[in-house]
This record gives C-alpha cells, structure tokens and sequence, in this order.
C-alpha cells in the first residue's frame, strides 16, 4: 500500500520537510482556498502540484484530493443542482489534466466531521478530539434549541445536557459553538453562525434519509460517467460521527449504506474512502468485515482509531490501541492490495493524531487532529504492522 500525508497546503504549520521525514511519499491536499461550489482551474492545480512536487528535496508526489466539497444544493435537491455539478466536474477535468486521479468528498448534511471537544486532556497528558454526548445534547438542546431535539435524547441524557449547560460559562458555550459549528480543518461544509445554523436546518425539513440517499445517487449518476472517461476514482467518505445529528440524516454510516449506493451506481469509479475511525465510532460496524467486502472499491484509506462509550460518546485513541482490530483489518487491506496492478495500490494515511510532546508547547500553531508528532507516531505503528505482516 502507499503511504500519504494529508497536508493543509502553505499555511499548514506542518511542513513538506516534516512529511518527507515521517516518510510519505505521497500527498492528499485540497485548494481549500477555492470557494465551496466554484470550479478549480488547472492553473490553481498546477501551482499547488508545484509547490509539492519540485524543489531538490526528496520527491513527493500530490496523488489524491481530500475534498473537492459537495455544494449545500446538491446533497439539498440532488441531480437539479446542474450548475454546481457542472463545476464539480469541471474540478475534476482539471485534477485529471494534471494527473490527480483519486478524489475524496463526503455527503454529509450543513456539518462535516463533529467534535464537542478538541483538545480533551488524556491521563498521560496528551490531548485527543472527542464527541461527547452530553455536550452535544447541550449544545441541540440549550444552545441551538433545535425544535424536537428532546426526541433525539432520553430522559438521563436530557438531565446531564441541561446540568452540563448550566455549569457552562459564557466561554464555554462560546467553545462549544466554535467546536460544532465553525469547520474543523478540512471541512467541507461553510461555518455557521447560531442563527445561519438553524435556517440551514430549515431548509432541510423536507430532506429524510430516503431524499438524502437519492440526491447523493443522482450525484454519482451524473459525475461517475465523466469520471470514468477521466481515469478519477471517487472516494466517499463515510459519516463522521457514523449517526444522524441535528435530526438531519446521514447515509454513508455503514456497509449496508455503502452497497445500496454500489447497488445503484455501479460504476468502477463509484469507490471508497474506507475511514476505520468513522466507520470504527459506530459500534454496529465490523470494520474487517466492511474492508472483506467492499475491498475493489477501496481506493484510499484513513487509519486511525477512536475508544467509544456506552452512551455514544467516543474519543479519538491511539491508533492500534482503539475499538478498531487494526491488525486484522490491516491483513484484510494487504490481500486486497496484493491482488492489485501497480497503478490500483491502495494509498492510506495516518489519520488524526494527538496533540502530544512539543506540539503541546502553548506557543505551537497545530490543526486539531492533524499535529505532526501524533500522526508520525501513527504512520510509525501502522507502517510496522504492515512491514510484520508482509514479512510473515
Ligand atoms: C476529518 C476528515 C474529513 C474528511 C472529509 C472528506 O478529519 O476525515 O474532513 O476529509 O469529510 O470529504
């Protein structure tokens, strides 16, 4: 398999130095700069091609795209957003001009990835991501006070949200808002405002899990033709957490969701993004099992684990020592990987890493998730699982 780095672009305070020395050889990036629904050029491609694949170090070379983002249109009324389809292909014109032919996007509705907490101090001291149930309830409830949120919650989880918000200071309900609502890095939804949250969700009503589902398949239908002619793999990635949140629908949680979208998109370049720490937060899902059985359409893979709660709650762990069966599910994407010609090998990257060591010193600009020392130590454990296993 092919080891990449996910890398923010020239404002990460991670450096192409720093991925070359934790020993990728590939890079995932993004034009994060380009605004949510407007088409790339090949000129904004080229130039961030430049930056990472030129200059006398070691070669690095931009394989993969994490994201080009769904506009709100098109996961809101499917195949009629032709407009914003239409430059979502058009993105993909310019990646395949430039010999980018693996693309990551994600379906998720007004919010992308969610955290109530994003720095949560772990016993040794480093500080992990975490979803707290109670917090987010909080948040439903007391903060956006989401009209039938209280459905969405039992009576103890309603008694430990309303006590979580009143300890809450001005701050912290302002932390909490950030945390939820304003994007964490990567994000391919826009950040929203209390009040821009809740005409988001409006616009939503009519939108169930059905609704969602069909949108997303008239999306496949009308890009994988196209991206099939490019040579581009679409990548999807799975919910993150795997559930519904603010009584909006998600419909990439699970195996089964993955097949009813192969079942009714076919296409070879209708693929995967197999997330074992999304997928690893639901506690329904087998994560060997999903590898075993969608193992042809995964093109790319994110490693990470997370440890979860009873009550839904989860944090992310170290990245062999979570709920995920790492090692098994390593054996799983070998084989599938073995089975490949050189030009399908599957990329993976080490993903979410702690904030630990010096990437804790006050003064050090970091990503929440994407530090440079807690992704190493990942890619470091992950490459010697790998390197075991070969050898076995
Ligand atoms: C979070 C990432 C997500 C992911 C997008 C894929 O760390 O997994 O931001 O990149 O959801 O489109």
């Amino acid at each position: 398999m092919r080891e990449s780095w996910r890398w923010f672009g020239p404002d990460d305070p991670v450096s192409l130095d720093d991925v070359r020395q934790a020993g990728a050889r590939e890079v995932v990036t993004a034009l994060h700069q380009v605004p949510i629904g407007e088409a790339w050029t090949v000129a904004e491609v080229e130039e961030r091609k430049r930056i990472i694949e030129s200059g006398p170090r070691s070669r690095l070379d931009w394989t993969v795209v994490e994201s080009i983002p769904i506009p709100d249109d098109v996961k809101r009324t499917g195949g009629v957003a032709t407009r914003s389809i239409a430059a979502w292909i058009a993105s993909l014109e310019a990646l395949a001009a430039c010999g980018i032919r693996i693309v990551c996007y994600n379906f998720m509705p007004v919010v992308d990835w969610c955290r109530t907490d994003l720095e949560w101090e772990l016993p040794n001291g480093a500080r992990a991501m975490r979803f707290d149930l109670a917090r987010f309830a909080a948040f439903e409830l007391h903060i956006l006070q989401r009209p039938g949120a209280e459905r969405d919650f039992d009576a103890a989880t309603r008694a430990r949200a309303k006590a979580v918000y009143e300890a809450m200071t001005e701050d912290d309900v302002a932390a909490l808002v950030t945390n939820i609502a304003s994007a964490l890095p990567g994000s391919t939804t826009e950040p929203l405002t209390i009040p821009a949250f809740r005409d988001k969700l409006a616009a939503y009503r009519d939108v169930d899990a059905a609704v969602l589902r069909r949108h997303l398949v008239e999306f496949l239908q009308a890009v994988t033709p196209r991206a099939e002619a490019l040579g581009v793999t679409l990548t999807l990635h799975p919910d993150d957490p795997p559930r519904p949140l603010f009584g909006l629908p998600r419909v990439a949680s699970s195996g089964d969701d993955y097949a009813a979208l192969f079942d009714a998109v076919p296409s070879p370049a209708n693929g995967m993004c197999y997330c074992t720490g999304s997928l690893g937060a639901g506690p329904a899902n087998d994560l060997p099992a999903i590898a075993r059985r969608f193992g042809p359409r995964i093109a790319f893979a994110h490693l990470r684990a997370t440890r979860r709660e009873a009550d839904g709650s989860f944090y992310e762990s170290d990245h062999l020592d979570g709920e995920v069966d790492m090692v098994a599910v390593l054996k799983v994407l070998l084989a599938e990987d073995r089975a490949r010609t050189a030009d399908r090998k599957i990329v993976f990257r080490s993903d979410h890493g702690h904030r630990m060591l010096d990437d804790l010193r006050p003064t050090k600009r970091t990503n929440p998730g994407y530090t440079a020392i807690g992704r190493l130590r990942g890619l470091a454990e992950l490459r010697g699982v790998i390197r075991a296993l070969e050898a076995g």
